[in-house]
């Protein structure tokens, strides 16, 4: 059952604004535009109105009238979606619910290592309470100074320090959910052990809104670490590489929080767009790896255990120059490198992406198997194909060639897709290992997942959702 009408009642809209009150919502054109459109620009919405309640039972009051009217509800926080997961869709007939006046932290616990925190709370925001607390929250990605606490865990997301603290789903002890039909699950404890029934909260992890409004969490706190060790070592493969990981884990143990992959092309693009970006070696190498330990050590004991290894895999043949930061100064220039390397790919023209996972020991074929069929396929575009090594999660990309014409090279977008996603699911990989299905990849999961397993989602959404007014379009063709 899709949802409801394609518009809105002006009756409805207007008991909305009634329930939401003053400061409560936006309804002018301009004050609406910037949730109208997606951050890649795939998608532009409409709305007639974007609620930002200010408390749980506000959220839940906003669900029951939709409910009520099968108004559809997209929820949407930082806006930084890579597949349109939170843009409303053409019809007019969907409120944006933005809970970014929801933004508190209501309780930090630095003894229970657990912080309760509003869904709207900025990302940053939380980092930076938990390390005045001497606590880590270890999530870090490239949005964070935007991203909010109900976007990151309605996507599940990931980031750079997946492979020592795990994904978003991982960091969570505890939620608060507003369900379709108004009704609030309050699961919002923070405890590490309860194997009481199912495990309720973990559904709308990963769900994208499309199974309830997730208002508040509690998630996880960890110590702070003191020390911390960053290379940048130039390898001669991406094979090198995996072998690498390998090595540098058994060394330092859970001490190894970033394994970042940098092939070639993608530092020639940081290097040419990217103010104040430098190339550490006076060579070009075929690729190369951000590493990062961080731990309870002083920096000089964490750096020659780093370094030690990097010699030791270097006498392998695995490393052909590295360079060890030594000062926070050069840390964060490694991390430029790494981080801008989607805005360099921006600014060198159209660009197709791809977020794929395969066993990270397989990568090397992967990449090897997967680079043949793009250049058959697209003679002269350039792959940059880089990301989390670590978590065997790459963003295989693909520039278009140099003095292409864009709009041809972006019309063979779904044809190359399909390659690229038949390649991962030879390799029984994932097409989306970290962004999402959002409305980008609907027809994709409808055609790689296994048939069972979108039976029990469909099943899901029927039960939870019965109306389909919880982001419709999103995740699922139909419910
Ligand atoms: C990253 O790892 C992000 O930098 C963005 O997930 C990936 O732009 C991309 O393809
Ligand atoms: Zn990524």
């Amino acid at each position: 059952m899709p949802a409801g009408p394609a518009t809105i009642r002006p009756e409805a809209l207007d008991a909305l604004r009634d329930l939401l009150g003053p400061g409560g919502y936006l309804d002018q054109p301009a004050d609406i535009e910037p949730f109208l459109t997606d951050f890649r620009r795939l998608y532009h919405g409409a709305t007639p109105l974007v609620a930002l309640p200010a408390s749980t039972g506000q959220v839940a009051e906003l669900v029951r009238l939709c409910a009520q009217e099968r108004i559809g509800i997209v929820p949407q926080g930082g806006n930084t979606s890579y597949c349109g997961g939170a843009t409303p869709r053409e019809s007019g007939g969907e409120v944006v619910l933005s809970l970014r006046r929801m933004n508190r932290i209501r309780a930090l616990d630095p003894s229970n290592y657990s912080v309760t925190v509003e869904a709207g709370c900025v990302l940053a925001t939380l980092q930076d309470a938990a390390e005045h607390s001497e606590r880590l929250f270890p999530m870090s990605l490239g949005s964070e100074g935007s991203c909010t606490i109900g976007g990151l865990l309605s996507t599940n997301a990931g980031g750079t320090a997946v492979l020592r603290y795990g994904m978003m789903r991982e960091l969570v002890l505890g939620l608060e959910v507003v369900l379709p039909d108004g009704r609030v699950l309050d699961q919002l404890r923070s405890l590490r052990k309860d194997n009481t029934g199912y495990d309720v909260k973990q559904l709308f992890i990963g769900a994208e809104g499309t199974l309830g409004v997730i208002t508040a969490a509690c998630l996880k706190l960890f110590p702070l670490p003191r020390g911390h060790a960053t290379a940048f070592a130039a390898l001669p493969s991406a094979q090198a590489a995996v072998d690498l990981l390998s090595r540098v884990r058994s060394a330092l143990g859970d001490s190894v929080t970033t394994f970042e992959l940098v092939p070639g092309a993608a530092l020639d693009l940081v290097c040419r767009h990217i103010e104040g970006a430098t190339d550490p070696f006076d060579a070009r190498h075929p690729c190369y790896v951000l590493v990062e330990a961080t731990g309870f050590a002083p920096d000089p004991e964490l750096s020659s255990g780093l370094e030690a290894v990097l010699a030791e895999a270097a006498g392998a043949g695995l490393v052909r120059d590295a360079v060890l930061a030594s000062s926070s100064r050069q840390r964060e220039a490694f991390w430029k490198l790494r981080e801008s390397i989607p805005e360099a790919q921006t600014r060198e023209g159209a660009s197709l992406k791809h977020d794929i996972s395969v066993a990270s020991q397989r990568l090397p074929d992967f990449i090897e198997e997967g680079a043949a069929l793009l250049e058959h396929l697209v003679p002269g575009a350039r792959l940059v194909a880089y990301g989390h090594l670590g978590d065997g999660n790459l963003h295989f990309n693909l520039s278009v060639p140099p003095g292409g014409d864009p709009q041809a090279f972006l019309a063979r977008a779904g044809e190359v897709r399909r390659a690229v996603h038949d390649l991962v699911a030879r390799y029984r990989g994932s097409f989306s290992a970290e962004h999402g299905i959002g409305r980008y990849k609907v027809g994709e999961l409808a055609r790689y997942e296994d048939p069972v397993a979108l039976a029990v989602m469909r099943d899901i959404k029927r039960s939870l959702d019965p109306q389909g007014i919880m982001n419709p379009g999103k995740v699922l063709d139909a419910p």
